[in-house]
């Protein structure tokens, strides 16, 4: 087959989609919307302002009070020399050799999580993985901020990683379309998620799919806090957060009540229901787990509940959850309950039918498309064996040598010494920001490689500038996507930026160590050479792609990857056949439940899901704290980035803050007040919006707002992380809890 494209203007691709760049030769002046998306974000549109924005870091800069007397404490309070490339690449080089000769590579850190950019070559966390490798290795990070709790929790109960049942083995939209007529979504199909998917997304088209499920009648369902979280033409049913297991408890239990559990499903393909069902009915707690039971606990009246087990029970439904719900205290729970209560409707590996993970979180999940090799950039092996769970980065640097629990495993936080970050900002995405502020003065260096001084780079004591994509060519391909682009470089790098690649061979070749690094080839060299690896495996399916000068002459190209009939999933397998096709769970079943996860011994996720209520939600709200806020992701843009330039449209910042008109009335407030957020952890500034879209007592502000609190006593535009709680989502999981937060709110004084 032959893929169609043709040479058109100058067209990048990046993690939330392709766009067209118009440039004056030395600055981009302007984008435009890819033709080939019918639904394009808005993202891009500040891009302009933001490549070329005042918090550009232009040239290599130290920190002052780490250059005279290796102070640590002023990190985020002191000001900046610049140096000379050279010069600082040869001070970094020094450090790092001193620390890993002085004090072992398991003293540096360089799990250095983070979205960073699109593009295959210039991905600044193989980068500096590869870097840190060659340099004898470092201390990484296990899981990611989406989902590390379910990574750690779901290959308990189907036997494969989580990330290739979410990406690799879910329905279609066809599928759904076709077979679906129950779509029971927990925490929504959001539509101002779907606009991202990590490594590039070209056609979006989630949108257009709701809009075929409302003209075909399907019943869909979203359950939470916010009508917003799925696409209009769904029905909203208003729940309180972190309050699912509890629903999802009660629809089991009117299943089991109602002899509606599918018993030949349970027997043939799970493990454990006898373990669970005394659990479920009360027979060992003396609480059975009605709709009564949990009407209050979730808000949805007992009616509403029967009725929804009802729908479930009796049409070819599909429940899924959004990444979201394991984002918070005892995720696992949420996580393993929606699998048990698929099981026990016995629909998991029918077309249309059983559990989905992260839909619309991720816009490429139900794109039914044929899997290419990917291009990466090898990272050869780290030495080290220290791997700390991803969000735990404020307990290791604070507690090194303190036992910790993960997984099953005890182990012990490393003793770091040097913080090296390319790709992520950790001032923007972890919870409670004033105690990693505070936890972050112990390391004795942090080196930090970024495009803009973020919260992050202001808190490092040496900041290499790094180049944009647009600085850059690169090579872009997801295979969650239907296109290959080379990404031309567009514009010169800003000030004396220079890419991911350029300055760890800087320090590569200071430490002895350039040869393995950089294996002789140039960037040019490295993109021919990955290239051809992914040509030659392309030469081994029956796609044709161009050859490498062939594809930057053309820009971008589309591939024939969509499938009609996508290859079965392990489930479907498993279904047709689970003698033969055994899962691989100890038991080789669905695990309802775990002997393994039931010998780890923990309280906080015992052998079976369970309701456990977090440390913080309205169940148990508090005069002080009485309104629980979530912090999605946000819908004008990635994470924290372009926040620069967003933060200067006039009106835009402090970021918007959406409350329920009646916690408004109690509060005097009305749309457009500038009001404090705030409780126990910290304050912060926020916009407020009333609005009906949102449940009573829950209040939403997105992340992305760049911490500005250097005194840690309001900060001024809005990142929620200064209220969020840092603490793991059970000693299994160990995920972060950014959706466990209650809060108030009042009119700024
Ligand atoms: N309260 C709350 N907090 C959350 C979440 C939540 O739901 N609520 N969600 C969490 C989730 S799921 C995630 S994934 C994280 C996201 O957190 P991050 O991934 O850390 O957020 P980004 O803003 O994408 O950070 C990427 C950084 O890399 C820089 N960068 C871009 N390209 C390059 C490059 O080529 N080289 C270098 N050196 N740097 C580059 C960008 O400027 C930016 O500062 O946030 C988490 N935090
Ligand atoms: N535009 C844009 N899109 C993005 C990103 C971005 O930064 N910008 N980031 C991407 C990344 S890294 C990720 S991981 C995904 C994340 O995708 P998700 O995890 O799905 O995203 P969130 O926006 O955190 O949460 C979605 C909604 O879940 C609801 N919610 C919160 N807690 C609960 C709960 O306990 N129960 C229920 N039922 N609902 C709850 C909230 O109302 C929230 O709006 O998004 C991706 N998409
Ligand atoms: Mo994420």
């Amino acid at each position: 087959m032959t893929c169609t494209g043709k040479k058109t203007g100058k067209v990048t691709s990046s993690h939330w989609g392709a766009f067209e760049v118009l440039t004056d030769g030395n600055k981009i002046v302007g984008t435009k919307p890819f033709a080939n998306d019918r639904e394009p974000t808005g993202i891009s549109d500040i891009l302009p302002k933001a490549v070329h924005h005042s918090s550009r870091v232009l040239r290599p800069s130290i920190r002052r009070g780490w250059l005279d007397n290796r102070n640590t404490t002023d990190r985020g309070s002191d000001t900046f020399v610049e140096l000379p490339w050279d010069e600082a690449l040869d001070i970094a080089a020094q450090e790092i050799d001193r620390i890993r000769k002085d004090h072992g590579n398991s003293s540096i850190f360089g799990g250095s999580y983070g979205w960073a950019s699109a593009g295959r070559f210039h991905h600044a966390l193989s980068q500096i993985h590869r870097f840190l490798n060659t340099a004898g290795g470092y201390v990484s990070s296990f899981g990611s901020y989406s989902t590390g709790c379910a990574q750690a929790i779901m290959p308990h109960v189907f036997g494969v990683p989580f990330l290739k049942y979410t990406y690799g083995s879910q329905d279609s939209w066809e599928t759904i379309a076709e077979h679906t007529q129950t779509l029971l979504m927990f925490g929504g199909v959001n539509p101002k998620n779907s606009q991202v998917s990590m490594g590039g997304i070209t056609e979006h088209e989630t949108g257009s799919w709701f809009e075929k499920f409302a003209a075909q009648g399907k019943r869909c369902i979203n359950i939470g806090p916010q009508s917003t979280d799925a696409p209009e033409g769904c029905e909203w049913m208003p729940t309180k957060p972190a309050s699912d297991t509890a629903l999802m408890l009660a629809l089991a239990f009117y299943l089991e009540e109602n002899g509606l559990t599918d018993r030949a499903f349970l027997d043939r393909y799970t493990t454990g229901f006898d373990r669970f069902r005394p659990y479920l009915m009360g027979e060992r707690d003396g609480q059975p787990k009605t709709p009564e039971w949990a009407s209050p606990l979730c808000g949805l009246p007992a009616e509403k509940i029967r009725e929804i087990a009802q729908q479930i029970a009796t049409t070819r439904t599909l429940i899924t959850v959004a990444w979201s719900l394991q984002r918070a205290e005892h995720g696992e729970q949420p996580y393993w309950m929606s699998a048990v209560l698929a099981a026990m409707l016995g629909q998991i590996g029918l077309p249309g039918g059983g559990v989905g993970y992260g839909y619309g979180a991720i816009g490429g999940i139900g794109k039914s498309l044929q899997r290419m090799q990917g291009i990466t950039l090898p990272q050869g092996t780290n030495p080290i064996s220290d791997v700390i769970p991803v969000a735990r980065i404020a307990d290791m640097l604070m507690y090194p040598g303190q036992e910790y629990d993960f997984n099953g495993k005890r182990s012990k936080y490393p003793d770091i010494r040097l913080v090296y970050w390319a790709g992520g900002n950790p001032f923007h995405h972890h919870q409670d920001l004033n105690r990693l502020n505070n936890a972050w003065k112990r390391p004795e260096t942090i080196i930090v490689n970024e495009p803009w001084w973020t919260a992050t780079a202001k808190r490092a004591d040496i900041v290499f500038p790094a180049t944009t994509p647009y600085e850059r060519e690169d090579i872009g391909r997801s295979n969650l996507d239907n296109y290959l682009f080379n990404m031309p470089q567009l514009i010169p790098p800003v000030g004396e930026a220079k890419d991911d690649y350029a300055i760890f061979t800087g320090l590569a070749k200071r430490m002895g160590i350039a040869d393995a690094f950089t294996e002789g080839r140039d960037p040019e060299g490295w993109l021919r050479h990955l290239y051809r690896r992914f040509e030659e495996h392309a030469q081994t399916t029956s796609i044709d792609v161009p050859d490498f000068d062939e594809l930057r002459e053309r820009n971008w190209v589309r591939l024939p990857l969509k499938v009609d009939t996508p290859e079965k999933s392990f489930l479907t397998i498993f279904r047709e056949d689970p003698d033969g096709n055994p899962l691989h769970t100890p038991s080789g079943k669905i695990e309802i439940f775990s002997e393994t996860v039931d010998g780890f011994g923990y309280d906080d996720c015992p052998g079976h899901p369970v309701w456990l209520p977090p440390s913080e939600w309205l169940g148990q709200a508090t005069p002080q704290s009485p309104l629980h806020l979530v912090s999605p992701q946000p819908g004008d843009k990635l994470h924290s980035q372009m926040e620069c330039a967003l933060a200067d449209v006039e009106g835009a910042r402090p970021e918007t803050l959406v409350m329920h008109p009646s916690n408004a009335n109690q509060r005097g407030l009305k749309t457009g007040d500038i009001v404090k957020v705030f409780n126990a952890r910290g304050r912060c500034l926020a916009r407020v919006f009333v609005s009906t879209e949102i449940l009573l007592d829950v209040v939403a502000l997105p992340t992305g707002a760049w911490y500005g609190d250097t005194e840690q006593k309001i900060d001024p535009d809005g990142n929620p992380n200064v209220l969020t709680i840092d603490v793991g989502t059970s000693k299994l999981g160990q995920g972060c809890s950014a959706h466990t937060a209650m809060v108030d709110v009042q009119k700024r004084d």
